[in-house]
């Protein structure tokens, strides 16, 4: 089903006249309110009154990740405390996290473009919805949640972590849809196998995102589980899951390009590149009122189509994702930096900030092993104090990254040294 058909299926002309007419007033909006681009566009001698239509928005400049960190914790909102009704947080690069902010518009076009993916998905008033993505600061939980009251349907705000609850609650209350990461998916498939219960489901959809996935991985829920599996793509920053979703051909992820105007550009060169050639993916926000974006550097790669899909929707799509430009890893749907694990180790006395993760799965499940060197002064011919100190950093880790991981200590200089760039991760999934 078409949530929104008139603009779902806007002609071009009419999306980029829609889309012009929203940047002359945001790139007003954002001059007049919010400091950092007042400066930001004076820096580069753009005025408002250049930017005359969406074609113009080259010449504006980008905002990355660390503009938010730099502005922490409400530097680039564009409107006062009393406006904002919701406050979400994503990681950010190192200690602190990236705050984003919500007026009760926001809210509202937020929960009209969740209510188009899950529509994608073929949700609707009759379905019993279990959202599994985590409640709280992540914008998956609540963000789905208020899009899937938009749809009319009945919410099941399970949040993350109880998977017999889940499966359970799933056959009790015959839950027709599951909205979770995709290999929280695959690990629920699992339980439902294991207890014998994958008879008595009564799933028909699942809206899976959040972390990167593949076709292959969606094949495998969708005959485990004999449902129709979609991806759901969003950013905190942007405004959280909702951002785009794939129908029914999962020839792409539709974009609500009324609200985000998307453009994939040379992470190098910093130019656009042609419709289906793979880049990073840009946004502008176009109508959001408490914190606005322009060309907000996702860094995530993909490419672009503006064909019309078989469905009918002429929305712009992107493809799966290829990658990200940054070394930003999602680990059981968090976020995380290896500059977070460095800035929390400096804080350790008794280590190096020689460190390597390694990321892995098991039975659907990510893992992450952190291996440290220990600083020579506290090692002799073996760690000292080891299960003290292992249990410290463990702890240090947990509250940097809000993700537990395996601590292994070793000695001083066993780990690999790298001529270039040094090399922190190890990486075992096969995410792309
Ligand atoms: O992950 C929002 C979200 C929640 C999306 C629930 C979908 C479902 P952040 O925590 O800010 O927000 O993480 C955003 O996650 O830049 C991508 O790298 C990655 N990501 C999100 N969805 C997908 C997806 C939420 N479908 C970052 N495929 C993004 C691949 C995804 N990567």
């Amino acid at each position: 089903m078409i949530w929104n058909k008139e603009i779902e299926t806007m002609s071009r002309e009419d999306m980029t006249n829609l889309q012009s007419e929203r940047l002359v007033k945001l790139v007003k909006y954002v001059y007049d309110n919010v400091e950092f681009y007042r400066k930001k566009m004076d820096a580069v001698g753009v005025k408002p009154e250049d930017i005359k239509d969406i074609k113009d928005i080259v010449k504006l400049p980008f905002t990355t990740k660390n503009d938010l960190r730099d502005n922490y914790p409400f530097g680039l909102f564009a409107v006062p405390h009393s406006d904002i009704v919701r406050i979400h947080a994503s990681s950010g690069t190192t200690g602190k996290a990236t705050v984003v902010g919500y007026t009760k518009a926001d809210i509202d076009i937020w929960s009209e473009c969740v209510a188009r993916c899950f529509s994608m998905a073929n949700v609707d008033k009759d379905d019993i919805v279990q959202i599994a993505y985590g409640y709280g600061l992540f914008t998956g939980g609540l963000g789905a949640h208020y899009g899937v009251e938009k749809v009319g349907a009945m919410v099941v705000p399970m949040s993350t972590g109880n998977s017999k609850k889940l499966t359970t609650m799933m056959v009790d209350f015959g839950a027709t849809a599951i909205a979770c990461t995709p290999s929280y998916l695959l690990h629920i498939s699992e339980v439902l196998r294991d207890e014998d219960l994958l008879d008595k489901i009564k799933l028909k959809s699942a809206i899976c995102g959040a972390e990167p996935w593949t076709e292959k991985m969606r094949h495998e829920i969708e005959t485990r589980l004999n449902i129709k599996a979609h991806d759901i793509y969003g950013l905190s920053e942007v405004m959280g899951p909702g951002v785009a979703c794939d129908c029914e051909y999962h020839e792409g992820l539709h974009i609500c390009e009324d609200h985000f105007y998307p453009e994939i550009i040379d992470s190098a060169t910093l130019e656009p590149v042609a419709d289906g050639e793979t880049g990073e993916l840009v946004f502008t926000t176009l109508t959001k009122q408490g914190l606005p974006l322009i060309r907000y550097r996702t860094k995530d790669l993909t490419s672009i189509s503006h064909d019309t899909c078989k469905c009918g929707r002429t929305s712009a799509r992107i493809s799966r994702f290829k990658g990200r430009s940054d070394d930003m890893l999602i680990i059981r749907g968090v976020n995380v930096f290896p500059s977070q694990v460095e800035a929390a180790l400096i804080e350790v006395e008794e280590v190096t900030p020689h460190y390597m993760m390694i990321v892995d799965r098991v039975n659907n499940l990510d893992t992450l092993e952190i291996q440290v060197e220990i600083d020579s002064k506290y090692y002799t011919d073996e760690i000292k104090g080891i299960e003290k100190l292992t249990k410290k950093i463990t702890h240090v880790i947990q509250q940097a990254l809000g993700l537990s991981a395996k601590i292994k200590l070793v000695g001083p200089n066993t780990l690999q040294r790298s001529e270039g760039k040094a090399v922190h991760v190890i990486d075992n999934r096969k995410l792309y």
